[in-house]
């Protein structure tokens, strides 16, 4: 008579899993029952015992004439529903409900399971310009299905600011005072009309170096200064020779910086002193 064996053998056994079934020796063509399944193991499935060697009905089947291997795997199952978390992952989304801008990317948990807490987003996100309002729908204490939450945001009250421009000794539609303009932070304005001054030409804007018409994104209050050239005598106007001397040439009219630059020259010498205050111009 041709005996042969039966084994049983675990794939991906938990620790806490009992001892697979013991081999046993079976005469071909008696009928064998196949060993129960092991007990549950926490946050585990068993997926039953499975071979290729036999033909398995109703857990019995009839010895070949060769060896039976049974395999048995476990998987995942962390939420206990003895069905493998593999078969029923759920996608929890968050989103910032902000068409056309990514006020942040997609947070997506793809691996989320009916019955566990709910995937939390982390810290609340942030907007600039607006206040987060929470989720819509509200976060479900647990996961019941894929569920996709949008952030909820609320505009803050815009932010009034002044742009004020300093003439420096100009004037402009007959007003040396200074120009006060009022704007939102973040809206985008046109820098102001230059103003005129006598014996001098208007150069820039300064603060940093701005021209009339020139787009400008209001950050906050700022001051822009008028920059002016002297304008070069000519022979003509050689009767007013005690002023001729002093204003000859081109001067910035920038008499601040100059002092600046003279003192730093006497402090840090020629060459750093230069830099220095070219990278302060800059950041002015
Ligand atoms: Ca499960
Ligand atoms: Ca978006």
């Amino acid at each position: 008579m041709n005996k042969h064996n039966v084994t049983y053998e675990y794939k991906n056994a938990p620790s806490g899993a009992e001892p697979a079934p013991a081999a046993s020796e079976h005469n071909y063509k008696t009928e064998v029952t196949v060993a129960s399944d092991p007990a549950k193991v926490q946050d585990y499935v068993f997926m039953g015992w499975k071979t290729s060697d036999a033909k398995v009905s109703d857990g019995k089947f009839t010895m070949p004439d060769k060896d039976v291997k049974f395999t048995g795997e476990w998987k995942d199952d962390k939420n206990n529903n003895d069905i493998p978390d593999d078969e029923e992952y759920r996608k929890i989304t968050y989103t910032d409900g902000v068409d056309g801008e990514e006020v942040f990317p997609d947070k997506v948990f793809d691996k989320a399971l009916d019955g566990l807490p709910t995937p939390a987003f982390g810290n609340d996100p942030e907007r600039e310009g607006y206040t987060f309002k929470g989720w819509k729908p509200e976060v479900a204490e647990k996961v019941n299905g894929d569920a996709t939450y949008v952030a909820q945001w609320e505009k803050n009250p815009d932010e009034i600011v002044t742009i004020t421009y300093d003439l420096n000794g100009g004037e402009f539609n007959g007003s040396t005072a200074d120009i006060q303009e009022n704007y939102k932070v973040g809206e985008v304005i046109s820098i102001h009309a230059a103003p005129t001054r006598e014996g001098y030409v208007f150069s820039y804007w300064k603060g940093s170096a701005y021209q009339p018409g020139d787009s400008y994104t209001v950050e906050g209050d700022h001051t822009f200064t008028a920059v002016w050239v002297a304008v070069e005598k000519t022979d003509d106007d050689s009767d007013k020779s005690d002023k001729t001397n002093k204003s000859k040439g081109v001067k910035t009219g920038d008499e601040a910086d100059l002092a600046g630059w003279l003192m730093l020259m006497l402090i840090a010498g020629a060459g750093t002193g230069y830099i220095a205050l070219g990278r302060k111009r800059e950041e002015d």
